[in-house]
């Protein structure tokens, strides 16, 4: 019989797991027996989480924009968390929907800063002591709009590319010392993603998942975690998945 890693060995550090992708991600793990370190900048979700789910989940108030605390909190980990073998770097937002010319400087910096910056440094943080135990996984959360553009998606979208290609170019890296890559690529998800994108505009986001069968943070946890498990000798690169309801638009010509 083909057989898929035990969960209960998977001790999971998830950036961003106070809500959506994250959260559900947390939530599938523990489900199934694994231990979570979960991380996100709202203490009340963090507090909520711990309640929960006991001794084994480790909550972390931590900003992944921040470096010095980010290196600080996960060489700092107790036991057993400390000795934690899937980082998913999933922490990030998009901020705004303005065209190029229009986008406020801060948001595009918000989103370079956590997209980009933030999954740098969990990385940088994370990789060395994972290789040192032989054994490992970073999932990232990339996007479908790291491949495809959209009107408004300028700077999000191009946070995403460079999260696919350096998952990839990380993979290269590490190759052969036990530790894996994978980059999630999900669709239209309905998560807190929108409300964010759109400064606490509730009525904007939620319809943009009016009458369309979108992707739930459910559905990329169950994506993660079956990367997750695959046996020792698979690497799945990517993973790329729109929602049932979500396809292409055709290239675009301005008439005059
Ligand atoms: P949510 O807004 O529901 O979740 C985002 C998570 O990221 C929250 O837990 C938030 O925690 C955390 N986060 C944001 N900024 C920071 C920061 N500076 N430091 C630490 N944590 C931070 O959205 P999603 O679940 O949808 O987003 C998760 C990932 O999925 C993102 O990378 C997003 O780009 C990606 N994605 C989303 C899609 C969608 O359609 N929803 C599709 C494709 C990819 P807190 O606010 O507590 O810090
Ligand atoms: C989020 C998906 O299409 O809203 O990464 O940019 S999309």
């Amino acid at each position: 019989m083909y057989q898929m890693l035990d969960p209960k060995t998977l001790t999971v550090l998830i950036t961003g797991g106070t809500s959506g992708i994250g959260a559900a991600t947390a939530r599938r793990f523990l489900a199934a027996g694994s231990k979570v370190i979960v991380t996100g900048r709202r203490a009340d979700r963090l507090a909520a989480l711990a309640a929960e789910f006991g001794d084994a989940i480790h909550t972390l108030e931590l900003d992944v924009r921040d470096w010095e605390a980010t290196q600080a909190a996960f060489a700092a980990l107790p036991d057993p968390f400390a000795n934690y073998n899937v980082v998913c770097a999933n922490a990030g937002l998009a901020m705004g929907l303005e065209p190029a010319q229009a986008a406020n400087m801060s948001d595009w910096e918000e989103m370079v800063a956590t997209n980009i910056n933030g999954v740098l440094y969990t990385v940088r943080a994370t990789l060395p002591s994972m290789i040192a135990r032989g054994e490992g996984h970073v999932v990232f959360t990339g996007s479908v709009a790291g491949d495809y553009p959209y009107p408004g998606g300028n700077t999000y979208g191009a946070t995403k590319a460079f999260v696919k290609q350096f998952s990839l170019n990380v993979w290269a890296d590490v190759v052969g010392t036990g530790v894996r890559v994978t980059n999630v690529e999900p669709g239209l998800t309905e998560t807190e993603f929108s409300i964010v994108r759109f400064k606490g505009d509730e009525d904007r986001a939620g319809k943009l998942y009016e009458g369309v069968k979108h992707l739930t943070g459910e559905d990329i946890a169950e994506q993660i975690f079956f990367c997750c498990t695959v046996p020792r000798n698979v690497n799945i690169n990517r993973i790329h998945a729109l929602a049932a309801d979500q396809s292409f638009s055709a290239l675009s010509v301005k008439r005059r």
